[in-house]
């Protein structure tokens, strides 16, 4: 098959987002009528449920209820002021314990692999969630070229300083540039994700264009946006949230129905679009594949 990274991608190869949920509805019918009719009455509603919990949330609201401060703190400024970003060109620079720092262009970065469609459902802290079909590199393919060494411990990302396109930071709204960070062993789960689109194109500058983070088990502030430096360190990264305001955000930000924010409960959450809220699951539905990156740990205390 042929390699493709979005800039190259062909608009009219592009599955419109209308076209996009037909198609699924299509497959999800056929997928229905051949299998799930066999099937009691029963296993057929759990089949459904489980279909329906990873059904995407509709293109205009992925776009346009967003959480970017550089762009304001209402939900629809990102989509009215995001278009001021300037994603090309776009360099990214590597620092830290690895063999091969540098500044790398980001189509350097594009080209270390295709990208994939991962659908993955994203929790906001403020007990909101959506499923967002992404497109990106799994990160430990990004960070593998990097070469890191034994002494890094830690991944730390930041996101463009730049108050002239980023009206947010001519304010003191949060301690810019915004930054986030990982332990080495979540940077490189196969889960997290280096997303440079959805819903088959290229990231909208909302979104966190051209490159963010998507670690699906944890609260959405993780999943920092329009990074410009990725660097490994052997100390727990000085984190925008968790250093701002440490009893509300901790650095792990492990999804947990348990573990209430200081200001609201984290047992349910509203899925965009649902009329009803729904329980919210540990580790964000995502435990199977990422509890035992915490075995041992107090997460009550590592929030
Ligand atoms: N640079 C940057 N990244 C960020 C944020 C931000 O304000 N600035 N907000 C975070 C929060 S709180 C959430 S919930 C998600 C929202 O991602 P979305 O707008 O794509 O849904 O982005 C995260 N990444
Ligand atoms: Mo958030």
């Amino acid at each position: 098959m042929l390699i493709q990274k979005p800039a190259a991608i062909d608009p009219s190869e592009i599955t419109p987002p209308e076209l996009y949920a037909r198609r699924r509805e299509f497959l999800k019918t056929a997928a229905l009528l051949s299998a799930a009719a066999l099937l009691p009455p029963v296993a057929r509603d759990a089949a459904a449920a489980a279909d329906d919990d990873l059904k995407p949330t509709p293109y205009k609201d992925i776009t346009a209820y967003n959480n970017f401060y550089e762009f304001g703190s209402g939900k629809e400024d990102p989509a009215r002021y995001a278009s001021s970003l300037k994603t090309r060109p776009w360099t990214v620079t590597v620092e830290g314990h690895c063999a091969k720092p540098g500044a790398y262009a980001l189509e350097d970065i594009l080209a270390l692999q295709a990208p994939e469609e991962r659908i993955y459902r994203l929790r906001c802290v403020e007990a909101w969630s959506m499923v967002v079909p992404w497109l990106g590199i799994p990160l430990h393919k990004v960070l593998a070229h990097f070469q890191p060494t034994a002494s890094a411990q830690y991944v730390e990302f930041t996101t463009l300083l730049d108050p002239a396109q980023m009206p947010g930071q001519r304010t003191r709204l949060l301690d810019w540039p915004y930054v986030e960070g990982l332990r080495i062993d979540e940077a490189m789960h196969p889960l997290t994700l280096l997303a440079t689109g959805l819903y088959g194109k290229e990231l909208p500058n909302q979104n966190g264009a051209p490159l963010r983070l998507v670690t699906p088990w944890k609260y959405g502030f993780k999943s920092i946006k329009s990074i410009v430096k990725i660097r490994f360190t052997e100390q727990q990264p000085r984190t925008t949230w968790a250093s701002g305001n440490p009893d509300e955000y901790g650095f792990y930000a492990n999804v947990n129905p348990v573990v209430d924010h200081p200001r609201w409960s984290q047992k349910k959450e509203r899925r965009i679009g649902d009329l009803f809220r729904r329980d919210t699951l540990p580790f964000n539905g995502y435990a199977d594949q990422v509890a035992g990156l915490y075995a041992g740990m107090d997460l009550r205390r590592n929030f």
